[in-house]
């Protein structure tokens, strides 16, 4: 849960303002080193043929290995050379407003912890492995480095207008649980789902899930669900597709959101298109997403 700097402190001293604290890689443990292996070795079995492969391209240019957790200075070093991102250590959640005042500022807030090894499938805080593995790859994609800041800048107009939770539909259908239609099939893109074992398997071959194509408002009006797989993922045609359906001024269409159904996230709108019908013969619950 969300925790103040103060409450912070104790921990790492050395924490900021803006919640960032040194990542003192030369603490890490051997244990938390090989959690770290288990799970990016795992995963680099199961993401070939089911990840984008700007993703996976994004992992060899950053060279994010499966020896050791890596080190954020020098990962942001590579990192800053290709699209000027940064990624800084936090102690775990933020704040929504430091959240976005960092992605306004193409630095990526990433949990400096590790999971525990009897948290393998499931974890309710963003760790490294989350973080870095799932989510600092594709920030090595300009269009969507481009993205991730136009959301933070998002992010810190919506604070004002008071309609955060629509943009957090938005962060979630797509950053966090996104699909890509590619010419050989659907995609992950979603960090959400390319550091989870078990959804990097479901949300592209299952048959339960609805996989429906992306539109904007309709994202925006559709709830999402925390800790289980998702009812429904949301298919964008082309990173450059998702970039210019979003780079606009969200004033107007907040106005639009705040009247209009809000909609249950297995819900399938009958004008749509769709990509797959879900049979949703998966019983939510039965399983616990990763983060
Ligand atoms: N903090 N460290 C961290 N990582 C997140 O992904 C994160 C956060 N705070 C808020 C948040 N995500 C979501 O509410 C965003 O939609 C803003
Ligand atoms: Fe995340």
């Amino acid at each position: 849960m969300l925790l103040t700097v103060e409450e912070h402190r104790e921990k790492h001293p050395e924490i900021r303002a803006d919640y960032t604290i040194d990542q003192h890689w030369h603490r890490y443990s051997a244990a938390e080193h090989a959690t770290w292996r288990t799970l990016t070795r795992r995963m680099e079995k199961i993401l070939p043929g089911r990840a984008c492969d700007e993703f996976l391209q994004g992992l060899k240019q950053l060279k994010i290995g499966d020896e050791q957790i890596p080190d954020m200075e020098r990962l942001s070093d590579e990192l800053y050379k290709l699209t000027r991102w940064r990624v800084v250590a936090v102690p775990s959640l933020v704040p929504d407003a430091i959240f976005f005042e960092h992605l306004a500022n193409r630095r990526f807030p990433a949990g400096h912890f590790i999971r525990k090894p009897d948290q393998l499938d499931y974890i309710e805080e963003p760790d490294v492995f989350h973080d870095v593995f799932g989510h600092v790859p594709m920030l090595a994609l300009p269009v969507f480095a481009d993205y991730m800041e136009a959301y933070g800048k998002g992010g810190m107009r919506a604070e004002g207008l008071g309609t955060l939770a629509n943009l957090a539909r938005l962060y979630w259908y797509t950053v966090e649980f996104g699909l890509i239609e590619k010419p050989e099939g659907l995609r992950i893109y979603g960090s959400g789902i390319a550091s989870s074992s078990a959804e990097s398997v479901y949300a592209v071959e299952d048959a339960s899930p609805n996989r429906i194509h992306f539109d904007l408002e309709r994202v925006m009006r559709t709830k999402y669900r925390i800790d289980d797989f998702q009812e429904s993922y949301f298919v964008i045609g082309s990173f450059e597709e998702l970039f210019k359906e979003t780079y606009k001024d969200f004033a107007p269409l907040y106005q639009t959101l705040k009247a209009g159904p809000t909609f249950e996230p297995g819900t399938i709108l009958p004008a749509e298109r769709l990509h797959h019908r879900g049979t949703h013969r998966y019983k939510a619950g039965s399983h616990r997403a990763t983060a």
